[in-house]
Order: C-alpha cells, then structure tokens, then sequence
C-alpha cells in the first residue's frame, strides 16, 4: 500500500480560487448556497489535538466527525474542503496517530461548529493492541461525545464499505436512527471509477445505507473527488446544513 502522503498533488497546483469557483458553478443543484457554503468550510482552523477523550473540550458546538480507514482520502478531503494545503496533516507513518484533531469554523470571535478529525483505522501495520486500543476510544467518542451532530465517512469508491466500515456504521446506528448524528458517506477518489463503475458503487453504498432510513434519520452517500473537485460543493452544503440553525437557514 502506498503510504498517505501529501494531498493529491495536482488538487494542489491547481489555483484554488479558480477550482472553488468551477465546483460551485458545476452544481447547480446545491444552488446559491454553494458559494456561503464553501466559505465557510474555508474558514476551518485548528483548535486543539487530544489523545484521550477526556481531554476533549466540553463543548455546545456542534462537531462533524470525519471517519474513515486508513488511506481512504480523509486528509485530502478536510484539506480540499477548506481549501488549505495541510491543515489536515497527512502522516508519514500512517496508522500512528492517534490523535482526534478538532478544527473550528465560522467566525473568528464566534465559531460555530467543529470538525473532528478521526484517527483513520485498518492499517495493516498497527500492532493488535495499538488497534484495539484505538477502536475502543472511537468507539467511545461515536457512542458519547454530546455535541456529535454528523458523521463523514470517507471510503475509497474503488473498495466500497469495507468490513470495518460496516462496523463503525453499527457502532453509531443507533444516534443515526433517531436523527440525533446524521451520517455521510463519500465515496472517494471517484476520478478513478468510470461512469458506470461510479453508479454502481453509489448504488450499493445506498442499498447498505438503507438500513439507516428512518422518518428521523438523515443519511446520503455521495461521490467525491479531491482531484477532480467532485462534490465538493454539495457536500459543503451538506454541512453547513447540519450545523446551521433552522431560523438562520430560513432567513437565508
Ligand atoms: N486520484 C485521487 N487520489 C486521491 C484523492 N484523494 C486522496 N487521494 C490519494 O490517496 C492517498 C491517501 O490520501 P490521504 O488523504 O492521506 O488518506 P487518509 O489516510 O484517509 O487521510 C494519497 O496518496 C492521496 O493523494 C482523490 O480524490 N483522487
Ligand atoms: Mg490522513
């Protein structure tokens, strides 16, 4: 397996300006939003790292937990999505850190959610114990931290819902079910899937994710691509959608 390394290298020489303005335009679905969406997800800083989730600040903000196996694009996608080159650093030795890593957004003076930035898990190289362990804390984090509103996981869309995927989704069913975590999965590295291949695995990732369709419950699946900037947009808006408050989404 190649180590994760450094984002994707032609996402990075790309003028970033120029590809904010592309991925907005070219979807048109996610409507004017995009563009309010897209600056807010740029606003991404970071706050603070914790190793056990004791240190994690107590907080009312609402947090999106960014999940994933090792290697699935994770760094890539924080990355792109607030259109910084490192703010979500990409290991050396992947599988190491086991740090949640949590960045705020919104205004400087008044954030107004976090990211979470999840340990990716499955890297073959990990001693047992590290990984369970490991397993243990995220399991911990997905089932108590209160101020959990959503769930990116990140899959590569050439592999699909791995088995470890499929237990993280188990894990956090229950919050998803009641509509208390809302739950997104990207499928990514979608440049390399043909067309066809593309609608396949969004079709199976959407069969799996049916289990999770409750009048309450607010679950979707979507492709993405650092590279190509495929659906960055949307799922900007995605996320704006499930931090912001109703009356401030009405007003809009
Ligand atoms: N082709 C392509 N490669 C990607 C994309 N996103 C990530 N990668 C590559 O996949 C590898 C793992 O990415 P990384 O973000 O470090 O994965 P992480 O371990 O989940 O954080 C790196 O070599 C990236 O350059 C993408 O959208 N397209
Ligand atoms: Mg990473």
């Amino acid at each position: 397996m190649a180590p994760p390394s450094a984002p994707a290298s032609d996402a990075d020489r790309a003028p970033a300006r120029a590809r904010d303005e592309a991925g907005a335009d070219a979807h048109p679905a996610a409507g004017g939003d995009a563009r309010a969406a897209l600056a807010w997800t740029h606003s991404a800083r970071f706050l603070t790292t914790a190793s056990r989730l004791n240190q994690l600040p107590v907080t009312e903000l609402p947090e999106i937990a960014f999940v994933g196996r090792s290697n699935a694009g994770k760094s890539t996608a924080i990355n792109t999505l607030a259109q910084q080159r490192r703010l979500a650093f990409a290991s050396k030795t992947p599988g190491r850190t086991q740090h949640i890593n949590l960045f705020a957004l919104g205004p400087k003076d008044a954030p107004d959610a976090l990211f979470a930035d999840l340990p990716g898990y499955g890297y073959a190289a990990v001693e047992r114990a590290a990984k369970l362990r490991w397993q243990q804390v995220m399991a911990d984090y997905l089932e108590v931290r209160r101020s959990l509103a959503g769930v990116v996981l990140l899959v590569d869309a050439r592999l699909g819902l791995t088995d470890l995927d499929r237990r993280l989704l188990a894990f956090i069913a229950p919050r998803v079910c009641t509509g208390q975590v809302k739950l997104l999965v990207l499928l990514t590295k979608a440049d390399k899937l043909s067309h066809r291949e593309a609608d396949a695995a969004l079709r199976a990732t959407a069969d799996a994710l049916g289990a999770f369709a409750t009048d309450a419950s607010d679950v979707g699946v979507a492709l993405f691509s650092a590279l190509k900037h495929t659906g960055v947009g949307d799922v900007a808006c995605t996320l704006r959608g499930w931090v912001r408050p109703p009356s401030a989404a009405a007003a809009a």
